[in-house]
């Protein structure tokens, strides 16, 4: 479903505009010198107690949003957001939401936090690494007696990766077609969204007018190979791409395949075979960060000894050009259109998804760059060729991300890996940007 376009530019720009660059940080009585920081053998004993909750015997994790597993590592999660002293709810969309008082409760709050459902067969570390980090940032500044300005929210956003649902239901508006996508766990989001604990024909009680946040950080896992590469320790997300998702259904005729001669046969299974090469050509054919995917393919009947009448994939075009990924796919389906012509096919698509591509805050990105040099950390900023529940928060206020290296790049598979003083490091920039943040007059 075409998602609500927005001028996030504008609004990103002129949010930073009114975020100066930080103060240095006071703690209540005392001037700090020596930056805040987590305790790192807690967060990291906290992932691998959340890796349980969906375990594959094979390593990795399938906590696969509204699965059973992804349910019954709620009530773990909300009980180390109260071990942190947050007042924990789960709201009408579902997400888990944890809030701490500010000294100044006429302002807004900062919100922070991830997801931690996984795609099927996936890592312990996408998502996971900025939740557990949330409410490890949380439970540092209790424990150190802190008191923030502004109000703080950690938010555990629902269904990440079925299309940001946790997160855009709180910053827009569902439609029905939204509501009816399902996903592996077999739930659709309207369901889901029940299953977990919300009211779906109520989201209006959780969702947040633009300008109604101070700002949100998202610490994250970068999911490529950068940080690694280039021996770094942090990255600093410029901005974060958009992402258009397509069902496409091949039809061709289903038949005989021993009697049915090839120059006879109206073959689905080739055309699509056909489809994803081109779909490789077309995003290869020019210069730039484009990715296009057909990660998902069904073949019908799929059966040895019948040509295939039907073939049902996905196309995923990503980039930080919304332009570029509207252009992409017009080529794409005229290629379409041309392999259908050439054996008797027909292609037709239908867009399930359209995250629009979202800038960061140039300001709050000074301030995660500055606490990762108060940290003694490298850091470099960078793009994000993934998507991330901070480009649906983009919509209603300025947003930053922090990257920690993934070692060989790997991410969405089991042996997707960070390293302890990787992840503290992260958390660690998070604490201290946030404490800039709130600093921020
Ligand atoms: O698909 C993504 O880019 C994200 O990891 N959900
Ligand atoms: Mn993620
Ligand atoms: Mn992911």
């Amino acid at each position: 479903m075409k998602r609500r376009e927005f001028t996030r530019s504008m609004l990103a720009a002129s949010a930073a505009a009114a975020l100066p660059l930080p103060q240095p940080v006071r703690a209540a009585g005392t001037a700090r010198t020596a930056p805040l920081k987590v305790n790192g053998a807690r967060l990291n004993d906290h992932l691998t107690k959340l890796s349980e909750f969906g375990k594959n015997p094979q390593g990795g994790v399938s906590r696969v949003a509204y699965n059973d597993a992804d349910k019954a590592s709620r009530p773990f999660l909300m009980q180390l957001m109260r071990d942190a002293k947050l007042d924990v709810s789960v709201d009408a969309a579902g997400n888990l939401v944890g809030k701490r008082a500010g000294s100044d409760a006429s302002l807004k709050p900062i919100l922070f936090g991830s997801h931690t459902d996984s795609v099927p067969f996936g890592g312990n570390f996408d998502g996971d690494v900025g939740s557990l980090g949330a409410i490890e940032v949380a439970q540092t500044l209790s424990e150190q007696h802190v008191t923030t300005r502004h109000p703080l929210e950690v938010v555990i956003w629902q269904n990440e990766e079925g299309g940001l649902w946790g997160s855009h239901a709180a910053t827009a508006v569902l439609g029905e077609s939204d509501f009816a996508i399902t996903n592996s766990s077999g739930r659709s989001v309207r369901e889901g969204i029940a299953f977990l604990g919300g009211d779906p024909d109520h989201l209006e009680r959780t969702r947040r007018a633009k300008g109604s946040i101070a700002a949100y950080l998202e610490l994250h896992i970068e999911q490529g190979g950068v940080l690694e590469k280039e021996h770094l320790d942090i990255g600093v997300v410029e901005g974060i791409v958009g992402i258009h998702r397509w069902d496409v259904t091949v039809t061709g005729f289903q038949n005989h395949a021993g009697t049915t001669a090839m120059a006879d046969r109206h073959d689905a299974m080739l055309a699509a075979a056909r489809f994803v090469d081109a779909v490789n050509r077309v995003i290869t054919s020019e210069p730039g960060r484009q990715v296009g995917t057909v990660g998902k393919l069904a073949v019908f009947p799929n059966t040895p000894n019948v040509v295939p009448g039907k073939v049902e994939c996905t196309l995923e075009v990503r980039d930080l050009d919304a332009k570029k990924i509207d252009a992409m796919f017009l080529k794409i389906e005229a290629e379409a259109k041309k392999i259908g012509a050439m054996n008797g096919t027909t292609f037709a698509f239908k867009q399930v998804l359209d995250n629009v591509p979202a800038p960061t805050a140039p300001a709050i990105r000074a301030m995660i760059a500055a606490a990762a040099a108060d940290l003694g950390l490298t850091h470099k900023t960078m793009p994000s060729g993934a998507g991330h529940d901070a480009q649906d928060v983009a919509q209603i206020g300025p947003v930053g991300m922090i990257f920690v290296p993934s070692v060989g790049g790997i991410s969405h598979a089991p042996n997707e890996y960070s390293k302890p003083q990787d992840i503290t490091n992260g958390a660690n920039v998070l604490l201290n940007a946030l404490l800039k943040l709130d600093a921020a007059p």
